[in-house]
C-alpha cells in the first residue's frame, strides 16, 4: 500500500506521522471518510467540500486547494490501483510544541490512505440491526459542533463502546436536550407513513454525504422529507428506521431499545431507496483512470 503524506507516496511501514502532530497530542486537525465504487470515487467534490467547511471552522489553513486536494485522492487510489475502496483523507495541524497552542505548528500535514473495504456481513442488511440508545450525549455545539469532522472523535467512541457493551453494533446518540441527534458514524432516519424524517444539524447530526444522496433519492421518488425534532418515542413508533454512512451506506434497523421497529424487517421504503443508492455508486463519480 503506498501512503500519501504531504505531496510523498510512503510504503505502509515507512508511512508516519510526528508524535509532535498535534493531529496526536490533542485530536486537533480534520478528517474525511469517501469510498470508490467501480473505479470512481463517490461524492468526492462534497467530500472536500465538507473537508474546507470543517478547516475554516478551526481555523486551519488548508495547504492544498481543492482541486490539489481531489487530485491527491484520486492519485493515492490510482497508486493503489483501487476500483472499489475506502479512502481515509486527513489533515493534522501540524507539528508543534507541546503546548496545545496551535500556532507553534508550522504547516499541517496531509495524509490520504486508499484501502480495500471492510464491509459490514452482509446478513447485517438482510436482517437489520438491533441498536440501543447510549447514556454519553452527542457534544454540545456551543463546546465543539458536532458538523465539524475533527479528529477528536472520542465522544463517538465513548458511545461506541457504549453500544458494544450492550450486544450492539451502533448507538443512537441523544443531544444534550434529549432529542435524538446520530449514531456514532452514522446518520438516523425514520419513516413514518410517506414521510423521512431525520434529525437537522442544530439537533447534533453531521451533515452526512450520503444523508444528502438519500434526502435527494426520497424526493425524486415523491416521499417528504423533514427534519424535525425527533425523540426515542417517535423511533419507537416508526414504520422503518436506517442509519445512512459512507461506511454502511443504507441498513435498516428493526430494533431500538428492545421495541421492534415496524415489520421487524428491513421494510419497503428503505429497500427502495438501497436499490436507488447501489445504482447512483456504481453509475456517478470522479473517475480514477481516465
Ligand atoms: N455521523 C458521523 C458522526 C460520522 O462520522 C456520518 C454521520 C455519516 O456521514 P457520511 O458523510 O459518511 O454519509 C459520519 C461519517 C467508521 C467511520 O469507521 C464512519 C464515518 C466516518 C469515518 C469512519 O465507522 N462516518
Amino acid at each position: 500500500m503506498k501512503i500519501y503524506i504531504d505531496g510523498k507516496y510512503y510504503d505502509q511501514k515507512n508511512a508516519k506521522i510526528s508524535v509532535f502532530d498535534h493531529g496526536l497530542l490533542y485530536g486537533d486537525g480534520i478528517f474525511e471518510g469517501i469510498r470508490a465504487y467501480n473505479g470512481r470515487v463517490f461524492k468526492l467534490k462534497e467530500h472536500i467540500d465538507r473537508l474546507f467547511d470543517s478547516a475554516k471552522s478551526i481555523l486551519l489553513s488548508l495547504p492544498l486547494s481543492h482541486a490539489e486536494m481531489m487530485r491527491a485522492v484520486v492519485e493515492t487510489c490510482r497508486r493503489n490501483k483501487i476500483r472499489d475502496g475506502y479512502i481515509r483523507l486527513l489533515v493534522t495541524r501540524g507539528v508543534g510544541t507541546l503546548g496545545l497552542n496551535p500556532n507553534r505548528c508550522k504547516s499541517p500535514s496531509v495524509v490520504v490512505i486508499a484501502d480495500k473495504m471492510q464491509l459490514y456481513p452482509e446478513e447485517f442488511y438482510q436482517k437489520g440491526l438491533d441498536i440501543i440508545t447510549v447514556p454519553t450525549t452527542r457534544n454540545l455545539h456551543s463546546a465543539l459542533n458536532p458538523a465539524i469532522k475533527s479528529l477528536n472523535y472520542l465522544n463517538n467512541v465513548l458511545a461506541k463502546i457504549e453500544a458494544n457493551n450492550g450486544g450492539c453494533e451502533e448507538a443512537v446518540m441523544l443531544n444534550s436536550q434529549g432529542f435524538v441527534a446520530e449514531c456514532t458514524g452514522d446518520n438516523l432516519f425514520i419513516v413514518k407513513g410517506n414521510q423521512l424524517s431525520t434529525p437537522s444539524l442544530a439537533a447534533g447530526a453531521l451533515y452526512g454525504i450520503t444523508r444528502q444522496v438519500v434526502i435527494d433519492l426520497a424526493k425524486e421518488s415523491g416521499l417528504t422529507v423533514a427534519e424535525p425534532n425527533l425523540t426515542r418515542y417517535d423511533l419507537f413508533i416508526a414504520d422503518e428506521c436506517f442509519l445512512t454512512g459512507t461506511g454502511a451506506e443504507i441498513i435498516s434497523e428493526v430494533k431500538i431499545d428492545g421495541r421492534v421497529i415496524g415489520s421487524g424487517t428491513p421494510g419497503p421504503v428503505t429497500r427502495g431507496l438501497v436499490e436507488k443508492f447501489r445504482a447512483l455508486t456504481n453509475a456517478s463519480g470522479q473517475s480514477i483512470y481516465d
